[in-house]
């Protein structure tokens, strides 16, 4: 469900711009629940007109300064510490901290090596300053478990998926609290803890103590906030950044490599001032999902789950989705590239290979990458990297070897590393590519992201010291993994993990509002139910997870989509093996995309119709997983922000 741009109808505030593309259900949400941008900062407003810094106007791409933590002073326990600031300015966010004695704001790309122990300082100067920056490392409090500024409503129980019950707990909050996570970390959960909260501590500043595993792949990662019901504003509004694992020895000149970070562009636009207003709708649906009564559970095959209608309408009050179609609504938020405008522009050493370095970093835009030469048509995309992991697993070499494909669909949180070489005097176009976006007849337009110029250069022979080669992929790890799993079915435990959305009447105090879950529906007696941590007196970690697994065990997880919107699911602290992965192909990610259900015509009630749940299956090996408490969720982070979540303990 993307937003059409009702709101455009109305006066709004710019982050509600934002939000057309969420759906329409996130529309409702803001509207009705008139979100209020947090206070502006006053800090670092005497070093700037804004906390945040000018706004770039330019189209040229600009590269994040780069942050090697290894060359960062130390503190007062002899670590190399990084502090980050966190500031606010209406609807942007920023990072303020200091590279070579120069104050910076933005989010550096951070670097650092396998193996690497560092401290990492985060201060809250959301709504003021705070004193945390000034403090000595060994006199800071540790952080403790959340203590987000949040209104909770009452649990209210509906009919959701397949008769079982909904726990609805509408939760709103002011993003004034923040925190860290280092999507991709291999390491223990307590080291970047996202229970944590900048605010439970006198100085509103946690440092973190994080050991990077020497085994921990080179490759490229994300760093965001991670504060249920707040990640949402604080992402979209500009905290992401890349950090990146250094190879064991250099594989390409530093200048051959570019890192890249789509984001929305600030202020928030739509692409799409014309689409018609489909608010009616979505209130239709609400009611109808209230005045469902209890009926008996349907027995179900949790593999092979049977279509279950859709819980909103796809007709009524003058508006018509067409479920098979791909020509109604694009209301898709226009991006940036390192802040920069799209299409934003780079030169390059003609005929010399270039590392590109993507990083998908908005809260929810999926993007179908494609490379164009001048006349339009497509090359292919040489990808030696996917989400952190060399695409052939050798992690010594992690540029050798590459695969090709015509496009690639880069989720939110997903990072693709490109090997590109532009002839000198052509230019080469990075484009997110047209796309079915299964919700209704919604779709993502064609859009250039970068022109990439190869220019005359003094150099005169190639930074890559060797020749890539085509990657054996039935040799890589995911490979070999499956292989595994294959011969010893009866030790492989298998889950469903579902996720289901739904949208909800008023009541009371409560506006309506939508509503997202992940649920394991192996377990019979499942009930959907939002993230709710439970934390006993003292402790950092919930105590009350939702599935438990066994350190050295493996587990195959089916993901199953039953809703008419794209979702993206992560796992914390571990990679895993996405079996169907490319064309085929299985690879090793810790983000993966699992598309819209198939639409059926439903004989009982056509506006409804059925939806047979889409199917995207993993394997998950926890026999090197460190034992803790950590989180898997929907990446589209709205989704998460609204119950999306869900809370494993690895024992
Ligand atoms: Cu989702």
């Amino acid at each position: 469900m993307r937003l059409p741009p009702a709101h455009l109808k109305r006066p709004t505030r710019e982050p509600l711009l934002r939000l057309l593309r969420l759906g329409v259900t996130a529309l409702l949400f803001a509207w009705v629940s008139g979100a209020t941008p947090p206070p502006a900062s006053a800090a670092r407003a005497a070093l700037h007109p804004s906390a945040c810094g000018a706004q770039i106007s330019s189209s040229r791409l600009t590269e994040p300064p780069n942050v090697e933590v290894w060359k960062l002073p130390t503190n007062a326990n002899g670590d190399h510490e990084l502090i980050l600031t966190v500031h606010n300015d209406r609807d942007r966010f920023c990072y303020g901290y200091v590279v070579n004695g120069v104050a910076q704001i933005g989010a550096p790309t951070i670097r650092v090596r396998q193996g690497e122990h560092f401290a990492l300082r985060l201060v809250n100067d959301i709504v003021r300053p705070s004193k945390g920056e000034m403090v000595a490392s060994n006199a800071l409090a540790p952080c403790m478990p959340a203590t987000m500024s949040m209104r909770m409503a009452p649990v209210n129980h509906y009919v959701g998926y397949l008769n079982h019950t909904i726990d609805d707990r509408y939760m709103k909050v002011k993003p004034v609290d923040t925190n860290i996570h280092l999507h991709g970390f291999e390491g223990p959960a307590d080291q970047e803890n996202v229970f944590l909260s900048t605010l439970s501590t006198p100085m509103h500043a946690c440092e973190y103590h994080i050991t990077i595993p020497a085994t921990q792949p080179p490759g490229t990662y994300f760093y965001h906030p991670h504060v249920h019901g707040g990640s949402d504003v604080q992402m979209a509004g500009g905290l992401t950044g890349a950090w990146i694992v250094e190879p064991a020895s250099a594989e390409i000149d530093p200048s051959a490599e570019h890192v890249i970070v789509i984001r929305y562009r600030l202020p928030f636009a739509n692409d799409n001032p014309f689409a018609p207003d489909p608010t009616p709708i979505f209130l239709l649906g609400a009611t109808h999902e209230a005045a469902l009564k209890p009926a008996p559970l349907v027995a179900y095959n949790p593999f092979d789950p049977p279509a279950w209608p859709l819980s909103s309408p796809i007709r009524g009050a003058g508006f018509t989705f067409d479920p098979s179609g791909c020509d109604g609504i694009s209301s898709e938020t226009v991006v940036s590239l390192n802040g920069a405008q799209v299409p934003a522009s780079l030169d390059v050493p003609g005929g010399q290979v270039q590392l590109l370095r993507i990083l998908n970093a908005t809260s929810d835009s999926p993007k179908k990458i494609e490379l164009r030469d001048a006349t339009g048509v497509t090359l292919p995309l040489r990808i030696v990297e996917l989400d952190g992991t060399p695409i052939s697993g050798d992690i010594d070499h992690p540029l050798a070897n590459y695969r090709e494909m015509d496009s690639l669909m880069l989720a939110p949180a997903s990072r693709v590393s490109l090997l590109v070489t532009v002839p000198e005097g052509q230019t080469l176009t990075l484009a997110g590519a047209h796309y079915c976006e299964g919700d209704g007849d919604s779709f993502q337009r064609d859009l250039d992201l970068l022109h990439i110029r190869g220019v005359a250069s003094s150099k005169t022979s190639s930074p890559v010291a060797y020749i890539p080669t085509p990657a054996a992929m039935d040799e890589a790890p995911a490979a070999k993994l499956i292989a595994y799993a294959q011969a010893h079915p009866t030790s492989i435990r298998r889950r469903a993990i579902t996720f289901t959305e739904y949208l909800f009447p008023k009541r009371g105090k409560v506006p309506v509002h939508s509503a997202y879950y992940i649920t394991d529906t192996t377990d019979p007696n499942f009930h959907e139910h939002p993230f709710s941590p439970a934390f006993a007196p003292g402790g950092s970690a919930p105590s009350n997870p939702d599935i438990v697994v066994k350190q050295g065990s493996i587990e195959e997880w089916y993901l199953f989509n039953t809703t008419m919107e794209t979702h993206v699911f992560h796992m914390h602290q571990m990679a895993f093996v996405v079996e169907s992965g490319l064309r085929g192909t299985p690879f090793t990610s810790d983000t993966v995309f699992v598309p819209v259900g198939k639409f059926l015509p439903n004989p009982h009630d056509p506006d409804y119709p059925l939806v047979k749940p889409a199917l995207v299956k993993t394997l998950l090996d926890f026999r090197h997983v460190p034992r803790g408490t950590f989180v898997f969720h929907c990446h589209m982070i709205f989704h998460e922000d609204h119950g999306m979540m869900a809370i494993i303990k690895v024992v």
